[in-house]
């Protein structure tokens, strides 16, 4: 295998590196030092110059099946020869009907109907601005606001960013939507350090949103959106009974929940939701990655029958006037049933919940290294935190990111947080890897 002549030249030069602006990326730092991936098989990726590197991250927390599982490659292939693309305005094709039904027979409760988009950002954009429509059609059209929660990642629309807690993501974007607001977020390493799993301390943070139904007033808010676990921002946990009570509070004051599950969904979490997982039903649920393994751009909200109930009552027409050229596209709908398929055939969910205390272990073994302040774990997801370095926020977490790198172990970096998120497929022997690996590395950080 002879990769090195698989990879365009042009990546060898760098002036070839330019054009490319690359998205959430330290561009100089990259272009100066460039990391190539060039193929992918089950838990490794293959480097430029012919490194295996094992993927600890799924992707990008999506990959769930591992790479380039051929029932998935072969089904999207013969879609591709079959019908490239189909209108999904006015017109629709079977696949998305199959797939639609195929997410619904997965979701929890009262979730039955889908909208499809192609990420995740679009998923919590149309998630928001169903729930504003879904007022104003019952006639509360007040309810205009929406509340999302410090440190929630939902993507980069301006919904997203705009309910979305990360203040990088934020602050260059002018006033974004106006009346949003935000509860606190659920992290405490004082009080929740090392903790397996949910942490027993914090449900009484849901409270907070008491505090703003009373500030605002509950017929001006319209939902509630949060990450069951929020991922990007470190890996941060639902209190036990935090969940319920924003169920609680949104359901006493008639306003919608969202649960942002588009990195929890499909697996992640030992079961195909996390609101199954933690015994919530919202009202909607965004779902992206994981629907199709991470091999064909597609997103989607799962909404309530009450919800989708509520549109078909409104005037004769077009219901709600929103969707994308690549709403349902026909090779992100094969990809996604041959994903599905792929899931319950080698039972993914039910493999990921039997080793979520393999990855727990393994990373709680972590405790007692230099510089680790915390460890936070669910289903296959998993976080490390360090400390920070003085005046250098995150230096410690990128030089740790690069370190396991280079020792051929793909982990995320945030912050001083390396996230773990290894697809569904992980064996033992790999957990373990890239665990000893980390602690190699962080043992060698300054
Ligand atoms: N909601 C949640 C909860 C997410 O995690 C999005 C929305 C946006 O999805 P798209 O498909 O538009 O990117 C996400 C995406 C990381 C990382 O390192 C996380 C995401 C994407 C890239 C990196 O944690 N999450």
């Amino acid at each position: 295998m002879t990769l090195l002549s698989d990879a365009p030249n042009l990546v060898r030069d760098r002036d070839g590196l330019e054009a490319f602006w690359m998205p959430f990326t330290a561009n100089r730092q990259f272009k100066s030092a460039p990391r190539l991936f060039v193929k992918a098989e089950g838990m490794y990726y293959t480097t430029d110059d012919g490194r295996r590197v094992l993927d600890g991250f799924a992707g990008l927390w999506c990959c769930n099946a591992g790479h380039c599982r051929k029932p998935i490659t072969e089904a999207i292939q013969k879609q591709a020869a079959v019908m490239d693309y189909a209108p999904a305005f006015q017109m629709g094709h079977p696949l998305a009907f199959e797939l639609a039904n195929r997410v619904v027979d997965l979701a929890p409760g009262k979730l039955d109907h889908v909208f499809f988009c192609n990420s995740g950002s679009e998923a919590v954009d149309t998630a928001l601005k169903i729930a504003l429509g879904y007022h104003r059609i019952r006639g509360e059209g007040a309810r205009m606001r929406l509340i999302g929660r410090e440190r929630g990642y939902h993507g980069v629309g301006f919904g997203g960013i705009s309910v979305g807690g990360i203040v990088a993501n934020r602050k260059m974007f002018g006033t974004m939507l106006t009346g949003v607001d935000h509860l606190p977020h659920t992290l405490d390493i004082e009080k929740n350090a090392f903790t397996r799993g949910q942490p027993e301390w914090g449900a009484h943070l849901a409270d907070e949103l008491e505090r703003l139904v009373a500030l605002h007033d509950a017929s001006t808010i319209a939902a509630v959106i949060v990450e069951p676990i929020a991922g990007s921002t470190g890996v941060i946990l639902p209190p036990r009974g935090y969940l319920q009570r924003l169920r609680e509070i949104t359901r006493k004051h008639g306003i919608l929940l969202i649960f942002d599950e588009v990195i929890t969904a499909f697996g992640r979490v030992g079961d195909a939701f996390a609101a199954d997982v933690y015994g919530v039903e919202p009202d909607m649920i965004t779902f992206a990655k994981g629907v199709t393994s991470g091999t064909v751009p597609m997103g989607g909200v799962l909404v309530s029958s009450e919800i989708y109930k509520a549109f078909m009552g409104g005037p004769a027409g077009i219901e709600l006037f929103h969707g994308y050229t690549y709403s349902a596209h026909p090779l992100a709908c094969a990809a996604g049933i041959a994903t599905l398929d792929l899931y319950e055939a080698e039972g993914l969910f039910e493999r990921a919940a039997k080793m979520a205390p393999k990855l727990e272990n393994a990373l709680h073994s972590l405790k007692g290294t230099k510089h680790v302040i915390d460890i936070r774990n669910d289903g296959l997801v998993g976080a490390v935190e360090l400390a920070p370095r003085e005046k250098a926020v995150g230096a410690r977490g990128f030089e740790a990111f690069l370190g396991c790198y280079e020792k051929g172990v793909l982990v995320r970096q945030t912050g001083d947080t390396i996230a773990i998120a290894p697809a569904l497929i992980v064996e033992e022997s790999q957990i373990d890897q890239i665990v000893s690996t980390l602690r190699e590395v962080v043992d060698s950080l300054a």
